[in-house]
Protein backbone atom coordinates (compact mmCIF):
# COMPACT_ATOMS: atom_id res chain seq x y z
CA UNK A 1 0.00 0.00 0.00
CA UNK A 2 1.10 3.31 -0.89
CA UNK A 3 -0.21 6.11 1.55
CA UNK A 4 0.11 9.84 0.08
CA UNK A 5 -1.53 13.36 1.92
CA UNK A 6 -0.23 16.46 2.09
CA UNK A 7 -1.08 20.06 4.42
CA UNK A 8 -0.73 23.39 3.17
CA UNK A 9 1.89 25.51 4.60
CA UNK A 10 -0.79 28.72 5.27
CA UNK A 11 -0.71 28.68 8.90
CA UNK A 12 -0.46 26.91 11.88
CA UNK A 13 -1.39 23.41 12.19
CA UNK A 14 -4.84 23.00 14.30
CA UNK A 15 -6.63 20.74 15.69
CA UNK A 16 -9.10 20.19 12.88
CA UNK A 17 -5.94 19.34 11.09
CA UNK A 18 -4.58 16.90 13.62
CA UNK A 19 -8.18 15.09 14.20
CA UNK A 20 -9.04 14.62 10.86
CA UNK A 21 -6.19 13.61 8.89
CA UNK A 22 -2.52 14.31 11.24
CA UNK A 23 -3.30 11.12 13.57
CA UNK A 24 -4.19 8.94 10.73
CA UNK A 25 -0.78 10.12 8.93
CA UNK A 26 0.96 9.01 12.25
CA UNK A 27 -1.11 5.57 12.95
CA UNK A 28 -0.73 4.46 9.23
CA UNK A 29 3.29 4.58 9.84
CA UNK A 30 4.25 1.04 9.22
CA UNK A 31 1.14 0.35 7.40
CA UNK A 32 2.62 0.80 3.64
CA UNK A 33 4.82 3.33 2.24
CA UNK A 34 4.26 6.75 3.88
CA UNK A 35 4.44 9.97 1.49
CA UNK A 36 3.58 12.88 3.42
CA UNK A 37 3.90 16.35 1.67
CA UNK A 38 3.67 20.40 2.58
CA UNK A 39 2.36 21.35 -0.11
CA UNK A 40 3.34 24.99 -0.59
CA UNK A 41 2.25 24.86 -4.80
CA UNK A 42 -1.19 24.91 -3.35
CA UNK A 43 -0.63 27.47 -0.69
CA UNK A 44 0.01 30.06 -3.67
CA UNK A 45 -3.72 30.14 -4.41
CA UNK A 46 -4.42 32.68 -1.64
CA UNK A 47 -2.27 35.91 -1.16
CA UNK A 48 0.20 35.33 0.99
CA UNK A 49 3.71 37.29 2.03
CA UNK A 50 6.33 35.89 0.52
CA UNK A 51 8.98 36.12 2.89
CA UNK A 52 6.95 34.40 5.61
CA UNK A 53 6.69 31.11 3.24
CA UNK A 54 9.82 29.89 4.55
CA UNK A 55 8.99 30.16 7.63
CA UNK A 56 5.55 28.41 7.13
CA UNK A 57 7.12 25.72 5.70
CA UNK A 58 9.41 25.31 8.51
CA UNK A 59 6.70 25.35 11.07
CA UNK A 60 4.56 23.04 9.16
CA UNK A 61 7.41 20.54 9.43
CA UNK A 62 7.89 20.51 12.97
CA UNK A 63 4.57 20.40 13.88
CA UNK A 64 4.47 17.46 11.82
CA UNK A 65 7.48 15.98 12.98
CA UNK A 66 6.24 16.41 16.42
CA UNK A 67 3.28 15.19 16.44
CA UNK A 68 5.20 11.58 15.32
CA UNK A 69 5.88 11.78 11.78
CA UNK A 70 8.70 9.47 11.98
CA UNK A 71 11.41 10.40 9.28
CA UNK A 72 12.63 6.85 9.42
CA UNK A 73 9.48 5.20 8.11
CA UNK A 74 8.28 8.34 6.57
CA UNK A 75 8.81 10.73 3.26
CA UNK A 76 8.42 14.02 4.83
CA UNK A 77 8.95 16.51 1.71
CA UNK A 78 8.32 19.68 0.17
CA UNK A 79 5.51 19.65 -2.82
CA UNK A 80 7.92 22.43 -4.80
CA UNK A 81 10.99 20.38 -4.23
CA UNK A 82 9.94 18.19 -6.59
CA UNK A 83 8.30 20.03 -9.63
CA UNK A 84 7.12 16.71 -11.44
CA UNK A 85 3.84 17.53 -9.21
CA UNK A 86 3.12 20.51 -11.89
CA UNK A 87 4.15 18.65 -15.15
CA UNK A 88 1.21 15.86 -14.17
CA UNK A 89 -1.12 18.85 -13.12
CA UNK A 90 -1.06 20.10 -16.98
CA UNK A 91 -1.26 16.49 -18.34
CA UNK A 92 -4.35 15.61 -16.04
CA UNK A 93 -5.99 19.82 -16.24
CA UNK A 94 -6.61 17.80 -20.48
CA UNK A 95 -8.27 14.88 -18.53
CA UNK A 96 -10.52 17.41 -15.86
CA UNK A 97 -13.92 18.94 -17.38
CA UNK A 98 -14.53 22.66 -16.39
CA UNK A 99 -18.33 21.33 -15.24
CA UNK A 100 -16.15 19.10 -13.18
CA UNK A 101 -14.04 21.99 -11.58
CA UNK A 102 -17.24 24.36 -11.15
CA UNK A 103 -18.67 21.99 -8.72
CA UNK A 104 -16.00 22.06 -6.45
CA UNK A 105 -17.59 23.24 -2.83
CA UNK A 106 -13.97 24.35 -1.62
CA UNK A 107 -13.49 26.69 -4.78
CA UNK A 108 -17.01 28.02 -3.96
CA UNK A 109 -16.11 29.01 0.01
CA UNK A 110 -12.75 30.09 -1.31
CA UNK A 111 -13.50 32.48 -4.15
CA UNK A 112 -16.21 33.88 -1.72
CA UNK A 113 -13.12 35.23 0.73
CA UNK A 114 -11.11 36.98 -2.23
CA UNK A 115 -11.38 39.56 -4.50
CA UNK A 116 -9.40 38.44 -7.36
CA UNK A 117 -9.81 34.82 -8.12
CA UNK A 118 -6.93 33.49 -9.59
CA UNK A 119 -7.20 30.65 -11.67
CA UNK A 120 -5.02 28.45 -9.35
CA UNK A 121 -7.73 28.56 -6.98
CA UNK A 122 -10.28 26.73 -9.65
CA UNK A 123 -7.75 24.10 -10.77
CA UNK A 124 -6.05 23.14 -7.04
CA UNK A 125 -8.60 19.71 -7.78
CA UNK A 126 -5.96 18.70 -10.54
CA UNK A 127 -2.91 19.49 -9.10
CA UNK A 128 -4.16 17.63 -5.63
CA UNK A 129 -5.15 14.58 -7.91
CA UNK A 130 -1.47 15.14 -9.47
CA UNK A 131 -0.05 15.18 -6.09
CA UNK A 132 -1.92 11.33 -5.36
CA UNK A 133 -1.06 10.14 -8.86
CA UNK A 134 2.86 11.06 -9.32
CA UNK A 135 2.85 8.43 -6.85
CA UNK A 136 1.04 5.78 -7.98
CA UNK A 137 -0.77 6.07 -3.86
CA UNK A 138 -3.98 4.05 -3.43
CA UNK A 139 -4.41 5.45 0.45
CA UNK A 140 -5.12 9.36 1.29
CA UNK A 141 -5.77 10.04 4.88
CA UNK A 142 -7.94 12.93 5.11
CA UNK A 143 -10.31 15.05 6.80
CA UNK A 144 -13.97 15.45 5.21
CA UNK A 145 -13.52 18.16 3.26
CA UNK A 146 -11.30 16.98 0.89
CA UNK A 147 -13.78 14.16 -0.48
CA UNK A 148 -15.27 15.82 -3.07
CA UNK A 149 -11.56 16.64 -4.23
CA UNK A 150 -10.57 12.72 -3.72
CA UNK A 151 -13.72 11.65 -6.06
CA UNK A 152 -12.61 13.62 -8.52
CA UNK A 153 -9.42 12.21 -8.69
CA UNK A 154 -10.44 9.23 -9.16
CA UNK A 155 -12.68 10.31 -12.33
CA UNK A 156 -9.49 12.21 -13.70
CA UNK A 157 -7.41 9.01 -13.17
CA UNK A 158 -10.06 6.47 -14.87
CA UNK A 159 -10.02 8.72 -17.68
CA UNK A 160 -6.42 8.94 -18.04
CA UNK A 161 -6.34 4.96 -17.59
CA UNK A 162 -9.42 4.68 -20.41
CA UNK A 163 -7.70 6.97 -22.80
CA UNK A 164 -4.13 5.89 -22.53
CA UNK A 165 -4.00 2.63 -21.04
CA UNK A 166 -4.25 1.40 -17.46
CA UNK A 167 -1.22 3.47 -15.47
CA UNK A 168 -3.24 5.15 -11.91
CA UNK A 169 -4.64 3.23 -9.14
CA UNK A 170 -8.05 4.86 -8.17
CA UNK A 171 -7.06 6.34 -4.31
CA UNK A 172 -9.27 5.63 -1.30
CA UNK A 173 -9.86 7.92 1.53
CA UNK A 174 -8.54 7.16 4.53
CA UNK A 175 -10.73 9.08 7.31
CA UNK A 176 -10.46 9.34 11.34
CA UNK A 177 -13.25 9.42 13.35
CA UNK A 178 -13.48 12.82 13.85
CA UNK A 179 -13.34 13.79 9.50
CA UNK A 180 -15.02 17.23 10.21
CA UNK A 181 -13.97 19.61 13.67
CA UNK A 182 -16.33 22.51 13.62
CA UNK A 183 -15.07 25.94 14.35
CA UNK A 184 -15.29 26.59 18.11
CA UNK A 185 -16.66 30.11 17.85
CA UNK A 186 -19.42 29.23 15.07
CA UNK A 187 -20.37 25.55 15.24
CA UNK A 188 -21.64 25.37 11.79
CA UNK A 189 -18.27 26.79 9.75
CA UNK A 190 -15.60 24.28 9.41
CA UNK A 191 -12.61 25.01 11.84
CA UNK A 192 -9.73 26.34 9.70
CA UNK A 193 -6.66 28.25 9.59
CA UNK A 194 -8.22 31.12 7.82
CA UNK A 195 -11.31 31.59 9.95
CA UNK A 196 -10.10 34.17 12.97
CA UNK A 197 -11.09 32.54 16.17
CA UNK A 198 -12.14 29.14 15.10
CA UNK A 199 -9.57 26.93 16.15
CA UNK A 200 -6.61 25.53 18.52
CA UNK A 201 -3.58 25.55 16.84
CA UNK A 202 -0.82 22.90 17.96
CA UNK A 203 1.41 25.26 19.07
CA UNK A 204 -1.17 27.35 21.60
CA UNK A 205 -0.16 27.91 25.33
CA UNK A 206 -2.38 25.86 28.35
CA UNK A 207 -4.05 28.82 28.65
CA UNK A 208 -4.94 29.97 25.45
CA UNK A 209 -6.21 26.52 25.09
CA UNK A 210 -8.29 26.82 28.15
CA UNK A 211 -9.51 29.78 27.51
CA UNK A 212 -10.63 28.38 23.57
CA UNK A 213 -12.70 25.63 25.19
CA UNK A 214 -13.93 27.66 27.73
CA UNK A 215 -15.01 30.20 25.02
CA UNK A 216 -16.79 27.56 22.68
CA UNK A 217 -20.17 28.22 22.06
CA UNK A 218 -22.46 25.42 22.59
CA UNK A 219 -26.30 26.58 22.48
CA UNK A 220 -27.40 29.42 20.51
CA UNK A 221 -30.94 30.09 19.42
CA UNK A 222 -34.40 27.91 20.95
CA UNK A 223 -33.51 24.65 22.61
CA UNK A 224 -33.84 21.64 20.46
CA UNK A 225 -34.51 17.53 21.29
CA UNK A 226 -31.58 17.46 18.97
CA UNK A 227 -28.05 18.36 20.66
CA UNK A 228 -27.11 21.29 19.15
CA UNK A 229 -23.95 21.58 17.04
CA UNK A 230 -21.72 22.93 19.61
CA UNK A 231 -22.40 20.13 21.93
CA UNK A 232 -21.80 18.09 19.32
CA UNK A 233 -18.22 19.49 18.16
CA UNK A 234 -17.29 19.38 21.76
CA UNK A 235 -18.49 15.52 22.14
CA UNK A 236 -16.52 14.91 18.98
CA UNK A 237 -13.63 16.39 20.84
CA UNK A 238 -14.02 14.44 23.75
CA UNK A 239 -13.52 11.41 21.92
CA UNK A 240 -10.17 12.79 19.78
CA UNK A 241 -8.70 14.05 23.81
CA UNK A 242 -10.17 12.02 26.59
CA UNK A 243 -10.66 8.28 27.50
CA UNK A 244 -13.77 6.29 26.93
CA UNK A 245 -14.89 6.71 30.42
CA UNK A 246 -15.15 10.13 30.18
CA UNK A 247 -16.79 10.21 26.89
CA UNK A 248 -19.38 7.71 28.56
CA UNK A 249 -19.62 9.75 31.80
CA UNK A 250 -20.33 12.89 29.68
CA UNK A 251 -22.88 11.33 27.44
CA UNK A 252 -24.81 9.28 30.30
CA UNK A 253 -25.15 13.03 32.00
CA UNK A 254 -26.41 14.39 28.77
CA UNK A 255 -28.74 11.91 28.17
CA UNK A 256 -30.45 12.07 31.38
CA UNK A 257 -30.39 15.96 30.55
CA UNK A 258 -28.47 16.77 33.64
CA UNK A 259 -24.83 17.72 31.41
CA UNK A 260 -23.00 20.70 32.71
CA UNK A 261 -20.93 22.79 29.66
CA UNK A 262 -19.01 23.98 32.57
CA UNK A 263 -17.40 20.41 33.32
CA UNK A 264 -17.43 19.29 29.74
CA UNK A 265 -15.25 21.88 28.82
CA UNK A 266 -12.58 21.77 31.93
CA UNK A 267 -12.33 18.43 31.33
CA UNK A 268 -11.80 18.68 27.87
CA UNK A 269 -9.97 21.61 27.64
CA UNK A 270 -7.41 19.30 30.80
CA UNK A 271 -7.45 16.66 28.24
CA UNK A 272 -6.69 18.49 25.76
CA UNK A 273 -3.77 20.78 27.81
CA UNK A 274 -2.49 16.99 28.49
CA UNK A 275 -2.52 15.38 24.50
CA UNK A 276 -0.82 18.99 23.53
CA UNK A 277 1.78 19.96 25.99
CA UNK A 278 4.10 16.61 24.75
CA UNK A 279 3.76 17.86 21.46
CA UNK A 280 4.48 21.73 22.22
CA UNK A 281 7.46 20.14 24.25
CA UNK A 282 8.95 17.95 21.19
CA UNK A 283 8.75 20.72 18.75
CA UNK A 284 10.73 23.18 20.70
CA UNK A 285 13.00 20.62 21.24
CA UNK A 286 13.43 20.09 17.26
CA UNK A 287 13.16 23.52 16.59
CA UNK A 288 16.25 24.28 18.34
CA UNK A 289 17.72 22.01 15.36
CA UNK A 290 16.10 23.75 11.94
CA UNK A 291 19.31 22.54 10.07
CA UNK A 292 18.08 18.68 11.06
CA UNK A 293 14.63 19.80 9.59
CA UNK A 294 16.19 20.86 6.17
CA UNK A 295 18.19 17.86 5.61
CA UNK A 296 15.21 15.71 6.55
CA UNK A 297 13.04 17.48 3.90
CA UNK A 298 15.80 17.67 1.32
CA UNK A 299 16.57 13.74 1.93
CA UNK A 300 12.77 13.22 1.30
CA UNK A 301 12.24 15.76 -1.90
CA UNK A 302 15.64 13.45 -3.24
CA UNK A 303 14.09 10.02 -2.65
CA UNK A 304 10.19 10.59 -3.48
CA UNK A 305 11.78 12.53 -6.91
CA UNK A 306 12.94 8.93 -8.23
CA UNK A 307 9.27 7.41 -7.99
CA UNK A 308 7.73 11.11 -9.48
CA UNK A 309 10.36 10.87 -12.63
CA UNK A 310 9.30 7.02 -13.01
CA UNK A 311 5.86 7.94 -13.51
CA UNK A 312 6.30 10.92 -15.61
CA UNK A 313 8.33 8.63 -17.92
CA UNK A 314 5.71 6.33 -18.02
CA UNK A 315 3.01 8.97 -18.90
CA UNK A 316 5.04 10.67 -21.42
CA UNK A 317 5.27 7.12 -23.09
CA UNK A 318 1.58 6.27 -22.66
CA UNK A 319 1.01 10.29 -24.20
CA UNK A 320 3.04 9.80 -27.41
CA UNK A 321 5.43 12.13 -26.21
CA UNK A 322 8.75 10.06 -27.37
CA UNK A 323 10.06 12.07 -30.25
CA UNK A 324 13.51 12.08 -30.66
CA UNK A 325 13.68 10.62 -27.21
N1 LIG B 1 -11.85 21.30 10.50
C1 LIG B 1 -11.29 20.18 10.07
N2 LIG B 1 -11.69 18.98 10.55
C2 LIG B 1 -11.11 17.82 10.12
N3 LIG B 1 -10.11 17.80 9.20
C3 LIG B 1 -9.68 18.98 8.69
N4 LIG B 1 -8.74 19.29 7.79
C4 LIG B 1 -8.70 20.63 7.62
N5 LIG B 1 -9.60 21.21 8.41
C5 LIG B 1 -10.25 20.21 9.09
C6 LIG B 1 -7.88 18.31 7.11
O1 LIG B 1 -6.53 18.67 7.36
C7 LIG B 1 -5.75 18.29 6.23
C8 LIG B 1 -4.87 19.45 5.80
O2 LIG B 1 -5.66 20.54 5.41
P1 LIG B 1 -5.05 21.71 4.55
O3 LIG B 1 -4.23 22.61 5.37
O4 LIG B 1 -4.31 21.17 3.41
O5 LIG B 1 -6.24 22.45 3.90
P2 LIG B 1 -7.60 23.00 4.42
O6 LIG B 1 -8.60 21.90 4.43
O7 LIG B 1 -7.91 24.13 3.52
O8 LIG B 1 -7.31 23.48 5.91
P3 LIG B 1 -7.80 24.79 6.57
O9 LIG B 1 -7.44 24.81 7.99
O10 LIG B 1 -9.26 25.00 6.26
O11 LIG B 1 -6.90 25.88 5.86
P4 LIG B 1 -7.28 27.22 5.15
O12 LIG B 1 -8.00 28.05 6.16
O13 LIG B 1 -5.96 27.81 4.76
O14 LIG B 1 -8.14 26.90 3.98
C9 LIG B 1 -6.72 17.85 5.13
O15 LIG B 1 -6.74 16.44 5.07
C10 LIG B 1 -8.04 18.37 5.60
O16 LIG B 1 -9.11 17.55 5.18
Amino acid sequence: MRIFSGIQPTGAIHIGNYAGAIQNWVRMQGEGECLYSIVDYHALTIPYETAEMPRRVQEAALDLLACGIDPEKSRLFVQSQVPEHTELTWVLSCCASIGELNRMTQFKEKSERVDFINAGLFTYPILMAADILLYKADTVPVGEDQLQHLEVTRVFARRFNSQFGETFPEPQPRMTTAPRIMALNDPTRKMSKSLEGSAIMLSDSDEVILRHVKRAVTDVGAKTDEMSPGVKNLFTLLKVFSPAETVAHFQEQYEAGNLRYKELKETLGQDMVDTLAPIRQRREELAARPSQICEILHESARQVRQLARETMAEVRQKLGLTACS
